[in-house]
């Protein structure tokens, strides 16, 4: 199964699966109700008998295996419970990071593999919540099955910097040795014509040894936007001399700081021109195929976007792999949007918040194109407790990864109040003067500017992380109404060209890029059940607005 653009193995074997499970609905006593047969990756909203199911469901198949094996589930929607031959053998929650189970000394021969999947919003859930965007159901990215040893590379994370002029990476890796010896290992990491290796390693038994060192990269091509350039990093584990597994990944030479208002990349400033993008595509739900995925990077790079905020969640990692070959800067952010104080005091919201970062940066740390990790979409930043909450995540996101800045995206309301300002590399506010209220854009950014420079953000840069207006594909009138697609021109006009013209300021990351299904409890507000505010619709039939954009971005070439 293909969870990548390019193949992240070649010792390591995967066992396939075939994509098509044995799949049936629960009713609420969990016993069995409609069977189907359901594709994987997919959501089962696809189907349309189960187009708004929410609730648990089974998915099932026969799977012939032995020995050591890792499971890794590149993202289930949203709670999983996994079983094997009935045995429960692990448990995730939220749809947007990936988790792998393994399962060790399988005895060789035919074995029941069950997924039981729930998507309602049970008293459990802290995260997935009813909100403005839709949690889907299924095991709605790719599913792998790997082969494994007595020893295998958990991860190897690199991280770029430059020293007097030249490259260096610091790279560590964790090891893992499932045996009951003591073994002597060698890791040998290529990257590019240059190879750094870990050499003589004692891995302790039945445990997990931490490597990290850094090296120089002579010859390194620094990755730009304009140009870029990736390397496969090809990592070696070697025991007795022989190699028993390897991950194959890609990285790239960059750096990303932030001085007084400036985010500069390599060095050099760059105004952000992008989009916010929810994981949603008409009938596929939020499993988009990666044809698809194409589809949108070509269509956001044509508007001369150089930008692409991951609004509210982690992506799909191809996805991510598409933006790091197109020069397309990520802003990715942990999973939530909107939460009141009363949903961040639920019993679960800190540990499942944590578990989103942990697993976020644990499995992506090596996108070059991700410029900023981003938490706690418009949540409460505005009290004590509120930011308590910010401050524990910001606190574990700096102990995983201090390379790239941090930032949330605040309410419009919380220009007056918010007391996390202090918190981040970067201020982000969302604002929506000609959609949800009238006053001039002007008066809005410099009320913006007035209270950030108030609260110590003036050294900072500040991004306008989400403005825009709605429209629904297709309803035109030349009366100003709102809805029509010229309105959503005329707003997105007067919205970003005074953003793009300010010096004050590091850029946009319009709202939003594609419309999206909107959760049952929000239709009031939003027609046809979606959040209109796309450039396109949720088939990427273009509107007024995405022409308009198109225009304005390239005109602003910086
Ligand atoms: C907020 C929120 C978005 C979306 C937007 C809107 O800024 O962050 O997810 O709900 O408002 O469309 O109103």
């Amino acid at each position: 199964m293909n969870t990548r653009l390019f193949q992240n193995h070649i010792v390591r074997k995967e066992i396939p699966l075939n994509p098509i499970w044995d799949f049936h609905t629960l009713n609420s006593e969990e016993r069995k109700q409609e069977e189907f047969k359901m594709l994987v990756p997919g959501c089962w909203e696809s189907n349309p008998k189960l187009a708004s199911y929410k609730g648990k469901a089974v998915y099932s198949k026969k799977v012939s295996f032995g020995g050591n094996v890792r499971l890794v589930f590149k993202g289930v929607s949203h709670t999983a419970h996994v079983y094997l031959d009935k045995k429960p053998v692990g448990y995730h929650y939220n749809a947007y990071t990936e988790f792998s189970l393994l399962l060790q000394d399988i005895p060789y021969g035919e074995h029941l593999l069950e997924v039981k999947v729930d998507n309602s919003f049970h008293e459990e859930s802290a995260l997935h919540v009813s909100n403005d965007y839709y949690s889907y159901g299924g095991i709605t990215r790719p599913v792998v099955m790997e082969e494994i040893g007595d020893m295998f590379i958990k991860n190897v994370h690199f991280i770029p910097y430059r020293k007097n002029g030249k490259w260096y990476a610091s790279i560590r890796s964790s090891v893992r040795n499932l045996s009951n010896e003591q073994n002597n290992i060698t890791l040998k990491i290529k990257i590019g014509d240059e190879e750094v290796s870990f050499s003589d390693k004692v891995l302790s038994p039945h445990a997990e040894t931490n490597l990290e060192n850094s090296f120089e990269f002579p010859s390194a091509t620094t990755y730009t936007l304009e140009n870029p350039k990736l390397y496969m990093m090809d990592a070696k584990l070697l025991h007795n001399d022989k190699v028993v597994d390897d991950i194959i990944d890609r990285v790239g030479f960059r750096d990303i700081k932030v001085d007084g208002k400036d985010i500069l990349l390599n060095g050099e400033k760059v105004i952000i021109k992008g989009v916010n993008r929810h994981e949603d595509y008409a009938e596929f739900g939020c499993a988009i195929p990666i044809e698809a995925m194409y589809r949108d990077i070509e269509m956001i790079k044509s508007l001369g976007a150089n930008c692409v905020r991951t609004s509210h969640y982690p992506n799909d990692e191809r996805f991510l792999d598409l933006c790091d070959e197109n020069g397309i800067l990520v802003w990715e952010e942990s999973h939530a949007r909107g939460l009141s104080e009363k949903q961040m005091r639920h019993k679960n919201f800190e540990k499942q918040s944590l578990d989103c970062i942990q697993e976020m940066i644990e499995n992506h740390i090596n996108h070059p194109s991700i410029y900023v990790w981003g938490i706690l979409n418009e949540c409460v930043s505005n009290t004590e407790f509120g930011r308590s909450c910010y401050a524990r995540q910001f606190e574990l996101i700096k102990s995983l990864d201090s390379s790239r800045p941090v930032s949330f995206a605040s309410l419009e309301a919380h220009i007056g109040s918010d007391s996390c300002l202090d918190l981040v590399d970067i201020v982000s506010f969302n604002i929506y003067p000609f959609w949800y209220h009238d006053t001039p854009v002007k008066d809005s950014l410099a009320n913006l500017k007035n209270f950030v420079n108030s609260m110590g953000g003036a050294d900072k840069p500040l991004l306008i992380s989400e403005i825009g207006a709605g429209a629904i594909y297709g309803h035109r009138s030349n009366n100003q109404e709102k809805w029509t697609e010229e309105y959503q021109v005329y707003a997105l006009t007067e919205q970003i060209t005074p953003i793009l013209s300010d010096e004050d300021l590091s850029g946009v990351i319009i709202w939003q890029y594609a419309d999206c299904r909107v959760d049952k409890g929000w239709f009031h507000g939003r027609p046809k059940s979606q959040n209109n505010k796309g450039l396109v619709d949720i088939y990427r039939r273009e509107k007024l607005a995405y022409h308009k954009v198109k225009e304005i971005f390239h005109s602003f070439q910086k």
